[in-house]
C-alpha cells in the first residue's frame, strides 16, 4: 500500500508543476492544501474509500477521485502530463532556497532558463536582478545556494524524515541470523536535525552473509562498494546507508568509532594516547594487548570516562563533564506536562479544539494552550479579539465535558517589524499564554531584528518568543540577530524562548539552547502542532533540547500548570 507521505509528494509536485506553469493560484492551492491534509492523516488514506476520502477537511470531491487514482495505480495522469513537459532537470530548481515554483517560472518566461547551467549563467550575468520580483537579494541569495549545494552541503536529510527508513532497515537488519549485535550510529543516533546518510554497525563473525542480506534491502537502487567489512548502498529516495560489520568483541570500539562525531573521536583518541594507548574503530589497545572494545561503557570507563549519551558527542565539553563526573541528566519526553504551541480549525490547523485537546490527553499531557494565529496573517484566517471572544466560549464549553485536560486559551501574536505586536494589549492580558512570533520580514539587518525581538520580549504579555529565528532547514536562512543580547534581556524580563519540534524548524538550534541554559534563560518545547498527529514531533524538540544540554529544570512545560507563568 502506498504511504500517505507518497500520495503526498504527487499531489505536491502537481501543485508545484502547475504553478511552474501558470496554472491559477486556487487551483494549485487546492492541490497543496489536500497533500497537507493526507500527511495529517493518522491512517493510511490507500485503506479509505473515495467518499471517506471527500469527507477529509481540505480535500473536496474533485480531489478524492484524484487521489483514488494515484493510490490505486501509483500515479496521476496530469502529474505525467506536466512531468513530460518539463525537463526534469528544471524541476530540481525549484528546490533551490530563494526560488520556489513562483519565481522559477518568471525564470523560464524572462531567460528561458532550462536547467542549472542556465540558472548559474544567469546569475553569473547578473540578469535574474533586472526581473520584477527578483533584485539583488534574491539573486544573491540563489548564488549562495547554488555554491552550497556545489560543495556538497544542502543536500541532507531531516532527521525526522529518516526515522521511518532508519526503522526499516534496522527491522531488515535484525532478521539477519548471522547479525549478533546492531545499532544505527553516526549523526542518526546523535539526532542531529539532519543527517548526510545513515551509519550502521553490526557485530557478526559471517560478514560475507550479513553483506548479502543488507544488500537484499527492498529499496536498494544502487550498491556503491561491497567489501569485507564495508557496503555501502544507495536508497531509493537518495539517501545512502553504510554498513560496516565487526566482530563481536570489536562491537562497542566501532559503535563509538561510527557513532562519532569527528572532533569527539579525535579527542577520545588525544585522551587514550596521553595514556599510552590506541583507539580506533576495533578496540582500545596497549601494544598488541586489548584493554576494552566489546561495550561503548568498556571504552569510556577505560579511558577515565562515564558513558554519555550520543547527542552530546559534539566535542562542546561533554569528555571533560565526563571525567569530572559532571554530566547533565539529560530531559526526556516524559518530562514533559504540557504543549504550549498549537493550532486549531480556526486558524490554519486541521483538527477541532476539542479533537487537539483529547490528542493531547491521550498523548500523555497534562495541560495544552491552542495558540492559533493573530490578524495579520490573513492567509491563515488569523485572530483579531471578535474571534478570540468566540474561540474562548468555544473553549470554555470544551473545559466543561473535558477532564484530565486543562486546556489554555493562548496566541501565537505576529511581532510587527518594529516589534509592536499585531494585538492590542488588553486582548493579549486575557489570555492564558502569549506565544510571539516573527513570521514575516525575517531577512531585516541584524540591528533592527534584534531591537524588534527585543521589544516584543519587553511586553509583560509575552510568555515565549516562537521559533525565534524562523529557518526552514533547506529551504530558508535563519534571521540573523545578536543572540547574547537577545537572552541577556529574555533573563532579565523572564520570558522564555521555544524548542519549536517542528522537524523543518528545529529552532533554536543545539548551540543556542547551550547558550540559552548558559544565559539563565527558561525555554519551552512546543509542538507547533497543526493536527492531532504532530502531538508525536515533541520527540524532535526534546532531542534537539537535549543535544544543546538541557536538563528538566530548564524547561518550563516539564512544570504542573500552577507554577508554569514565571512573570504573571
Ligand atoms: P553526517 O552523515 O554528515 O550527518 O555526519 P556523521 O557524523 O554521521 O558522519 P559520517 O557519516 O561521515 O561518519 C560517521 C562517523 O564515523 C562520524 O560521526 C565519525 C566517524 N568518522 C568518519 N570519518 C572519520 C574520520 O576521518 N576520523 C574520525 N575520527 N572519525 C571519523
Ligand atoms: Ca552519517
Ligand atoms: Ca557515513
Ligand atoms: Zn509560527
Amino acid at each position: 500500500m502506498m504511504e500517505n507521505d507518497e500520495v503526498a509528494k504527487v499531489l505536491d509536485e502537481t501543485a508545484d508543476m502547475l504553478e511552474v506553469a501558470g496554472e491559477n493560484f486556487f487551483r494549485v492551492r487546492a492541490y497543496r492544501n489536500a497533500a497537507q491534509a493526507i500527511r495529517d492523516q493518522a491512517v493510511q488514506v490507500a485503506g479509505l474509500s473515495k467518499e471517506q476520502i471527500d469527507e477529509i477537511p481540505g480535500i473536496g470531491a474533485d480531489l478524492a477521485g484524484k487521489i483514488t487514482t494515484i493510490v490505486k495505480t501509483g500515479g496521476l495522469p496530469l502529474h505525467h502530463e506536466l512531468a513530460s513537459k518539463f525537463p526534469p532537470q528544471l524541476l530540481e530548481l525549484r528546490d533551490i532556497p530563494g526560488l520556489g515554483p513562483k519565481r522559477l517560472k518568471l525564470l523560464i518566461d524572462h531567460l528561458q532558463i532550462r536547467d542549472r547551467d542556465d540558472l548559474e549563467k544567469a546569475v553569473k550575468s547578473e540578469a535574474i536582478r533586472k526581473i520584477r520580483g527578483f533584485g539583488p537579494k534574491i539573486e544573491d541569495r540563489i548564488r549562495e545556494s547554488l555554491l552550497r549545494r556545489e560543495t556538497g552541503q544542502g543536500k541532507r536529510m531531516l532527521y525526522a524524515e529518516a526515522t521511518r527508513i532508519a526503522a526499516q532497515i534496522e527491522a531488515h537488519l535484525r532478521k539477519c541470523t548471522a547479525i549478533r549485535e546492531f545499532e544505527l550510529a553516526g549523526s542518526f543516533r546523535r539526532r542531529r536535525e539532519t543527517i548526510g546518510d545513515l551509519d550502521a554497525v553490526a557485530a557478526a563473525a559471517d560478514c560475507a552473509a550479513v553483506m548479502k542480506h543488507f544488500t537484499a534491502f527492498p529499496g536498494i537502487t544502487q550498491v556503491i562498494g561491497s567489501g569485507e567489512t564495508k557496503t555501502s548502498v544507495v536508497l531509493k529516495g537518495g539517501l545512502q546507508v553504510d554498513l560496516r560489520v565487526v566482530p563481536a568483541k570489536s562491537f562497542g570500539a566501532a559503535l563509538t568509532y561510527f557513532t562519532g562525531s569527528k572532533s569527539h573521536n579525535v579527542h577520545l583518541r588525544r585522551i587514550a594516547q596521553a595514556r599510552g594507548l590506541l583507539l580506533n574503530e576495533y578496540g582500545l589497545f596497549r601494544g598488541a594487548a586489548v584493554v576494552a572494545g566489546r561495550t561503548e561503557e568498556e571504552i569510556y570507563r577505560a579511558l577515565g570516562l562515564s558513558w554519555m549519551p550520543p547527542e552530546l558527542r559534539e566535542d562542546r565539553g561533554e569528555i571533560e563533564a565526563a571525567a569530572s563526573g559532571k554530566l547533565p541528566k539529560l530531559i526526556e519526553r516524559k518530562n514533559l506536562r504540557g504543549d504550549l504551541h498549537t493550532h486549531s480549525l480556526y486558524t490554519d490547523g486541521h483538527a477541532s479544539i476539542e479533537d487537539m485537546a483529547r490528542q493531547a490527553r491521550q498523548s500523555g499531557l497534562e495541560y495544552v494552550a491552542i495558540t492559533d494565529h493573530s490578524r495579520r496573517l490573513a492567509m491563515a484566517h488569523g485572530l483579531d479579539p471578535e474571534r478570540l471572544r468566540e474561540q474562548r466560549r468555544e473553549i470554555e464549553r470544551i473545559r466543561k465535558k473535558l477532564s484530565g485536560i486543562s486546556l489554555l486559551q493562548g496566541i501565537e501574536v505576529d511581532i510587527l517589524d518594529d516589534g509592536r505586536l499585531d494585538l492590542p494589549a488588553d486582548a493579549l492580558s486575557k489570555l492564558d499564554w502569549v506565544v510571539a512570533s516573527v513570521h514575516y520580514k525575517l531577512e531585516q539587518n541584524p540591528a533592527d531584528m534584534t531591537r524588534r525581538l527585543i521589544k516584543a520580549i519587553r511586553n509583560p504579555n509575552v510568555d515565549v518568543i516562537g521559533h525565534p529565528s524562523g529557518r526552514l532547514l533547506e529551504h530558508r536562512e535563519p534571521s540573523k540577530f545578536d543572540l547574547a543580547e537577545i537572552l541577556r534581556v529574555a533573563r532579565e524580563e523572564g520570558c522564555a524562548l521555544e524548542i519549536n519540534s517542528q522537524p523543518q524548524r528545529s529552532d533554536l538550534t543545539d548551540t543556542a539552547c547551550m547558550a540559552a541554559k548558559q544565559a539563565g534563560v527558561k525555554l519551552v518545547i512546543s509542538s507547533d502542532a497543526h493536527s492531532t498527529r504532530d502531538f508525536a514531533l515533541l520527540d524532535y524538540g526534546v532531542n534537539q533540547a537535549r543535544r544543546g544540554w538541557i536538563e528538566k529544570d530548564d524547561v518550563l512545560n516539564t512544570r504542573p500548570l500552577k507554577n508554569l507563568r514565571p512573570r504573571r
